[in-house]
C-alpha cells in the first residue's frame, strides 16, 4: 500500500499511542488541564478536573475508536444499524472506565492531583436523551454489541434539551423544567462538521412513469452528525452512535434576505434548529404533532443517506443492499425509513418499484414494544401529504400491494382488508404506522414471550393470518450487567467475584455463570456477606437522599421501591392506596401490636407526561400522604414514604443496590416486558408482581418460590373490563378495604381531599386497570412479603438465588438473537 500523503516517517514516529501507565495518565490529565481548558492547579475545581478527567479517557476512547471503524472499513462486514429516537445513555465516566479497565488507575492519578474520583464522577450530567424502558433498551444494546465487537452503529437525534427536569412543588404537583444537559460541554460527543445532508420538507412530487417521481420546491434542512464513543467491555471493539443535529441550510431563505425581510429569514433558520430541539416527553401516547412527525423524517432521511453513502463507498451493485445492511426499527418512530429507503431506490437509484420493494423488505425489522391502542402511532394523511408529498404517495402505492395481497389470498373479505390497510378511513384518513412497519419488514418482533403472543393474537393478527407465524417471532429484553451490576453495585461485584473465584470480566460476559453462586446459598458466612453488601446499599442511598433532599431514612427497615414512568396501567394507584391501608391498618393497632410489624420505607421515584393529568395527580396523591405519615408519630417507626423526585438512571443506580423488594404491578397483559425488574433481581432484590411481561420469564428462571406474584392473569382481563363497563359492581361492595382507603382519600386525610377525585374515580367508574379486581390479592402478597421478611435467613437465600439465575436477562444474550436470527451479522475487531 502506498502512502497517501507527505513524509511517510514523519507521520509514522509522531502517531500517537496512549501509554496507561499511572504517571503517563496523570501526564495527560494535567496536559488537558493546561490546554483543552486552560486552567491551573490553583483554580481547578471538581468540574473542571472532571472535565479533563474525560478528555484523557475520551483519548483512549478515539484511538480505539479509530481503529474499530477503519477496521470495519477494510473488511467490509455486513453491519447492522439501531434506529431509535431514543437513547438514554446516563453517565458516561465510570462506564467508560470500567469498559476499558482503567478505573484503578484513573482513582490513583486522581488521588494523586488532590481530588476523589467519586465526586468527578458526581460532577457529570446524565445524557438523558429518553423516556423509560424503550430509550435504555437501546443503550443497554448498543453496550452489548461493542461488547461482543459486533458492527453495529445506533443512530438518533441530537436534542438539544433531554426529558424534562422533574420539580415538586409546593402543594406536591409536578412542575417541568428545562434540561440543558449540553450546558458545560459535552466532552464525549465529536460534531462532524463534514458529515451533513440536506433534507427536504413541504414541496411538491410530481409522477413519472415507472412509479417514480420527482420532488422538489419545499425547505431544506441541514443534518449534521456528532459522533459518541461507544466502548466494549474489556475489547478494543469501540462502535458508534451517530446523532443529528438540524440547522439552517446555507443561504437558507435567502431569497427572504435578498428581500430585505431580515426578520422572517432568521424565523426560518430558528424553525430548522427547532427541529432537534427537544425530546417529546410522551410515553405510550401519540400528539400527532407536525413538529414531531418533522423529526421522525428528518432523523430517518440523514440516517439513511449515510448509510447508503457507506453503502455505496463499497462499490458494490445496489441489488446486495441486503447482504451489507440490516436496520432495526426501534418502535414505529422510525418507520418513515420504510418509504423514504423505497424513494432513494426508485427515484434516485433507477430501481424497479418491485425489485426495490424486495430489497427494502430484506433490509428492515420492527420491534414493537406495546399493544396498548392509544400508544399506536398514526399520523393525519393531510398532515403527512403537506409535508412529505413523495411519502405520501410511496405510501398510497404500498397500500396498493396491500390490497393485492390480502385480495388474492382472502377474495371478497373486505373487513378484513379495512383492518389490514395502512389508511384508516375517517375525517380525517389517518396512516398506521404499525401496519406499515410490518409489511415492510423482514421480522417483527415483541419484547418478551407474552407479548410478542400478545402481539401475534391482537394487533397483528390479520398479518400473521397473511404471511405466517414464523415473521413475528421473540426476543425477550435484556440489561447491560457493566453498568447494571459492576458498576452501580461494585460492592456486590467483587464479592461474587471473590466467592465464584473468577475474575469479573469472567461473569460479567457470561451473566450465566452467576449460578455458581447457588452452591454458596446455604452458606452462612457467605449469606452474612450478601446480606453486609445489601445494608451498605441502603446506606449509600440514605446518605444521598440525605445530602440532595435532607430526609433521613431508616436504615433498618425493609425497602419497597417502584420507579418506572407514572402511568395507570403500570398502577402506583395501586401501590400507594396499599401503602395507605397499611398505615390505617397500622393506626388500627395498638402500640404493642405495632412492635411486631416489620418497619417498612416505601420509596417511589418516576416521572409523569406533562400532559397526563391522572399520573400527575397519583404523584401530588403520593407527596401528600408521605407528609402526613411521615409526620405520625405513631406510625413513623414502623412506616416511611418517599417521592424522590427528577427520577434518572443515576438515580436509578443508586436506588436498585439498595432495595429488598420492588414493585412491578401492571394489569396484567399491559406491560410488554419491563427492563427494572431484571435490574432489582440482578442485584438481589425480589421482586412482587403481576403475572405480566418479563416478569413471568423471571419467575420461570428463579423459581416461583422466590417471586411474589399475585393478582389477575391475562386471559381474564378482557371479560372483567366487559363487566365492570356492562355490569358495574360499587367498589364499596367489591373490595371494602380498598373502598376504605377510597374514602379516607376524599374526605381530606392526606389534604386537599376534593382534588383527586379525577383519580379516585377512575377507580370508581369503569376501574379500566382493575384494581378493584386485584387489591385483595395484592395486599395478600404484600403480607406473604413481611412474612417472608421476618425470616431473615431464607430472605437471604431467596436473594443468592435470584441473582444467581439472572444470566438470561443479561443484553448480551438479547443481541446475540438479534445479530444471528436477524441481522445475520459477525462478530469481527481490529487485528
Ligand atoms: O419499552 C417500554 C415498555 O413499556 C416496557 O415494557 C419495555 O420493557 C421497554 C423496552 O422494550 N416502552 C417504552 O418505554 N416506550 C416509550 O418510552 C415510548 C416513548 C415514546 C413514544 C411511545 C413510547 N411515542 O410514541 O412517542
Amino acid at each position: 500500500e502506498k502512502w497517501p500523503r507527505g513524509d511517510e516517517k514523519a507521520w509514522k514516529t509522531s502517531m500517537r499511542g496512549l501509554d496507561t501507565d499511572i504517571p503517563s495518565i496523570t501526564k495527560s490529565i494535567v496536559g488537558h488541564v493546561q490546554t483543552s481548558l486552560a486552567q491551573q492547579a490553583h483554580n481547578l475545581d471538581d468540574l473542571g478536573a472532571y472535565q479533563a478527567a474525560a478528555l484523557s479517557v475520551r483519548d483512549n476512547l478515539i484511538l480505539n475508536w479509530n481503529e474499530t471503524q477503519m477496521h470495519y472499513t477494510r473488511k467490509e462486514p455486513k453491519r447492522a444499524y439501531y434506529l431509535s429516537l431514543e437513547f438514554l445513555m446516563g453517565r458516561t465516566l465510570d462506564n467508560a472506565l470500567l469498559n476499558l479497565g482503567l478505573k484503578p488507575k484513573y482513582d490513583d492519578s486522581i488521588s494523586q492531583l488532590g481530588f476523589r474520583l467519586e465526586d468527578l464522577l458526581e460532577q457529570e450530567r446524565d445524557a438523558a436523551l429518553g423516556n423509560g424502558g424503550l430509550g435504555r433498551l437501546a443503550a443497554c444494546y448498543l453496550d452489548s454489541s461493542a461488547s461482543q465487537e459486533l458492527p453495529v452503529w445506533g443512530y438518533g437525534l441530537r436534542y438539544k434539551y433531554g426529558i424534562f427536569q422533574q420539580l415538586i412543588a409546593p402543594d406536591g404537583s409536578q412542575l417541568e423544567a428545562p434540561d440543558p444537559w449540553l450546558e458545560h460541554d459535552n466532552p464525549w460527543e465529536l460534531p462532524r462538521l463534514d458529515v451533513t445532508y440536506e433534507v427536504r420538507f413541504y414541496g411538491h412530487s410530481e409522477r413519472l412513469d415507472n412509479m417514480k417521481a420527482v420532488w422538489s420546491g419545499g425547505q431544506e434542512v441541514l443534518a449534521m452528525a456528532y459522533d459518541t464513543m461507544i466502548p466494549g467491555y474489556e475489547t478494543k471493539s469501540t462502535n458508534n452512535l451517530r446523532l443529528w443535529e438540524s440547522k439552517p441550510k446555507r443561504g437558507f431563505d435567502l431569497q427572504s434576505f435578498n428581500a430585505g425581510d431580515y426578520e422572517r429569514a432568521v424565523e426560518s433558520s430558528n424553525s430548522a434548529a427547532a427541529i432537534t430541539s427537544v425530546l417529546y416527553p410522551n410515553d405510550h401516547t401519540t400528539f400527532g404533532k407536525e413538529l414531531r412527525l418533522k423529526q421522525q423524517y428528518f432523523w430517518t432521511a440523514a440516517s439513511l443517506a449515510d448509510i447508503m453513502r457507506r453503502f455505496k463507498n463499497l462499490g458494490k451493485p445496489i441489488s446486495e443492499f441486503p447482504d451489507y445492511v440490516a436496520i432495526q426499527l426501534n418502535d414505529t418512530h422510525p418507520t418513515l425509513a420504510i418509504p423514504e429507503l423505497m424513494r432513494i431506490f426508485v427515484d434516485e437509484e433507477d430501481v424497479p418499484w418491485d425489485a426495490a420493494w424486495q430489497l427494502v423488505t430484506n433490509t428492515f425489522f420492527f420491534t414493537n414494544h406495546t399493544v396498548l391502542p392509544e400508544a399506536l402511532e398514526k399520523w393525519p394523511v393531510p398532515l403527512m401529504q403537506n409535508l412529505l408529498p413523495r411519502h405520501m404517495q410511496i405510501i398510497f402505492d404500498i397500500t396498493e400491494i396491500v390490497v393485492s395481497v390480502v385480495e388474492k389470498k382472502f377474495p371478497g373479505d373486505r373487513e378484513r382488508l379495512a383492518r389490514m390497510s395502512l389508511i384508516e378511513e375517517g375525517y380525517p384518513q389517518n396512516i398506521r404506522m404499525a401496519n406499515l412497519a410490518c409489511i415492510g419488514t423482514r421480522k417483527v418482533n415483541g419484547v418478551a414471550e407474552l407479548h410478542s403472543e400478545l402481539v401475534r393474537l391482537t394487533i397483528m393478527k390479520d398479518f400473521v393470518d397473511l404471511y405466517g407465524v414464523s415473521k413475528f417471532s421473540n426476543v425477550t429484553n435484556g440489561i447491560t450487567p457493566r453498568r447494571w451490576l459492576d458498576q452501580c453495585n461494585p460492592r456486590l461485584s467483587n464479592l461474587i467475584s471473590e466467592t465464584l473465584k473468577l475474575p469479573k470480566a469472567v461473569f460479567l460476559k457470561d451473566l450465566y455463570k452467576l449460578e455458581g453462586l447457588l452452591q454458596f446459598a446455604d452458606d452462612p458466612a457467605f449469606q452474612k456477606k450478601w446480606a453486609a453488601v445489601k445494608q451498605s446499599n441502603k446506606e449509600r442511598l440514605a446518605q444521598h437522599v440525605q445530602t440532595t433532599l435532607g430526609l433521613k431514612i431508616n436504615t433498618h427497615a425493609m425497602f419497597d421501591v417502584q420507579i418506572k414512568r407514572l402511568h395507570e396501567y403500570k398502577r402506583q394507584t395501586l401501590n400507594i392506596m396499599g401503602v395507605i391501608h397499611r398505615y390505617l391498618t397500622l393506626k388500627d393497632m395498638t402500640p404493642a401490636e405495632r412492635k411486631k410489624v416489620n418497619p417498612k420505607v416505601v420509596l417511589f421515584a418516576g416521572k409523569a407526561a406533562p400532559g397526563y393529568y391522572v399520573a400527575k395527580l397519583t404523584i401530588r396523591l403520593i407527596v401528600n400522604v408521605a407528609r402526613i405519615i411521615n409526620a405520625d408519630a405513631d406510625t413513623k417507626d414502623y412506616l416511611q414514604l418517599y417521592f424522590l423526585p427528577d427520577y434518572s438512571v443515576s438515580l436509578a443506580e443508586v436506588l436498585i443496590p439498595a432495595s429488598d423488594i420492588s414493585q412491578h404491578i401492571s394489569t396484567a397483559g399491559t406491560e410488554a416486558s419491563g427492563t427494572s425488574n431484571m435490574k432489582f433481581c440482578l442485584n438481589g432484590g425480589l421482586l412482587v408482581g403481576t403475572v405480566d411481561g418479563a416478569n413471568i420469564e423471571i419467575a420461570e428462571e428463579v423459581g416461583e418460590q422466590n417471586v411474589f406474584f399475585f393478582g389477575h392473569l391475562t386471559p381474564a382481563v378482557e371479560d372483567l373490563r366487559y363487566k365492570h363497563m356492562y355490569h358495574p359492581v360499587p367498589v364499596e361492595q367489591k373490595c371494602p378495604p380498598l373502598a376504605r382507603v377510597l374514602n379516607e382519600v376524599s374526605a381530606g386525610r392526606f389534604g386537599d381531599g376534593g382534588v383527586y377525585e379525577p383519580l379516585l374515580n377512575t377507580i370508581r367508574q369503569h376501574d379500566y386497570y382493575l384494581l378493584t379486581e386485584d387489591f385483595d390479592s395484592y395486599i395478600q402478597a404484600l403480607k406473604l412479603v413481611d412474612e417472608a421478611y421476618q425470616d431473615r435467613t431464607e430472605w437471604i437465600k431467596k436473594s443468592i438465588r435470584t441473582t444467581a439465575k439472572m444470566g438470561k436477562f443479561s443484553s448480551d444474550r438479547a443481541i446475540q438473537d438479534y445479530a444471528q436470527e436477524y441481522w445475520n451479522i459477525e462478530s469481527t475487531k481490529p487485528e
